[in-house]
């Protein structure tokens, strides 16, 4: 915190809320095979249980540009206009194909800093490399996949042979894929979700011990502040598409390509990364009803301040009716 800002990491617990609330209303629609409404009801629940914060909160880096609702969009202001104010990253369902389809790896995620301390990026593609806290301050992002992969290793005190990267499986990583096995190291491939990916460099019970994948912006966003409170690292470089998204960079003053670090991404150690999972991930376990209209959750809540990372269960009744009828 720079001391002028009103401190975030007190709405900690109500941002666990949050995601609890749109995991389980996302959840009943696991496996229905309908991406667009898993995603509408997940962000229904989010917005309606963010106004209801005391802050003043605006979205700086989200699934839509600009105004477009109903998603939570670039620019949305959210809480009750009283409090703290705060920039927040937000991806109310990351990975809704895996919803649809009844997948593992989807949570529900969000993250704030005071105003002015997220990147403001639009929703573009982020080519990103993450680890936890043992290489954190030994990757570059600028450099060969390669050298990353030998400085992780040896910051880890692995042989290449031991190390395991986690990749997203998609044909724009061939050669990322290429270059990992050939030096002999492991691929962990994963479908979609790259944050709980991420962040499982820094959790020592999974076998990642490096990401690299170019997946969604906002993603990386999130990520960076789950890493910060685990005290892992991640770097990114935005990668527009067109010129439209190229012209959308710069205008939010990130240049394309340019390296990102810790400090980019997050400004204050004042930040709070909440996620709950939906189904099944590294990260932590699926929405379980235990009872009709009563649900199991588990949430990872991050404070940086301190660095303070707590995994909970709780038992709720959801927000949203029971709807096993809905699929
Ligand atoms: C990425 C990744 C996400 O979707 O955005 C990916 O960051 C999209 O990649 O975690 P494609 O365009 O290749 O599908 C996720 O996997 C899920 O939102």
């Amino acid at each position: 915190m720079n001391g002028f800002e009103e401190p975030v990491h007190h709405l900690g617990l109500s941002l666990a809320a949050v995601c609890e609330e749109a995991a389980i209303a996302s959840a009943e629609w696991i496996g229905c095979g309908n991406k667009n409404e898993a995603d509408g009801a997940a962000t229904a629940a989010m917005r309606e249980l963010l106004n209801r914060m005391p802050m003043r909160g605006t979205v700086v880096i989200g699934e839509g540009e600009l105004d477009e609702a109903p998603m939570l969009y670039i620019g949305e202001t959210l809480g009750t206009g009283q409090g703290p104010r705060v920039d927040i990253a937000v991806d109310p369902l990351e990975g809704t194909a895996l919803v649809a389809d009844g997948l593992d790896n989807s949570l529900s995620v969000i993250a704030i800093a005071p105003e002015g301390c997220l990147l403001h990026a639009p929703d573009t593609y982020m080519e990103k490399l993450a680890v936890g806290p043992a290489a954190a301050g030994k990757l570059d992002i600028t450099a060969p996949l390669l050298d990353n992969l030998k400085a992780a290793a040896k910051a880890l005190g692995k042989d290449l042979r031991e190390m395991t990267v986690s990749i997203q499986s998609r044909p724009r990583h061939r050669e990322a894929i290429e270059t990992v096995r050939r030096a002999g190291a492991k691929v962990a491939l994963f479908q979609e979700g790259d944050v709980s990916c991420s962040i499982a460099t820094a959790l020592p019970h999974t076998a990642a011990d490096l990401f690299y994948s170019i997946g969604g912006a906002p993603e990386g966003v999130v990520s960076a502040v789950a890493l910060h409170c685990l005290g892992g690292e991640l770097q990114g470089r935005l990668k527009p598409e067109n010129e439209e998204q190229d012209r959308r960079c710069r205008l939010m003053g990130v240049l394309p390509n340019a390296p990102l670090g810790m400090r980019d991404f997050l400004r204050s150690d004042d930040c709070v990364f909440a996620a709950t999972g939906i189904t099944e991930s590294l990260l932590l376990s699926g929405v379980r009803r235990t009872a009709p209209g009563l649900y199991s959750v588990h949430t990872m809540l991050g404070l940086g301040l301190g660095r303070q990372v707590y995994f909970m269960k709780s038992e709720k009744p959801g927000l949203v009716p029971a709807a096993a009828e809905l699929c």
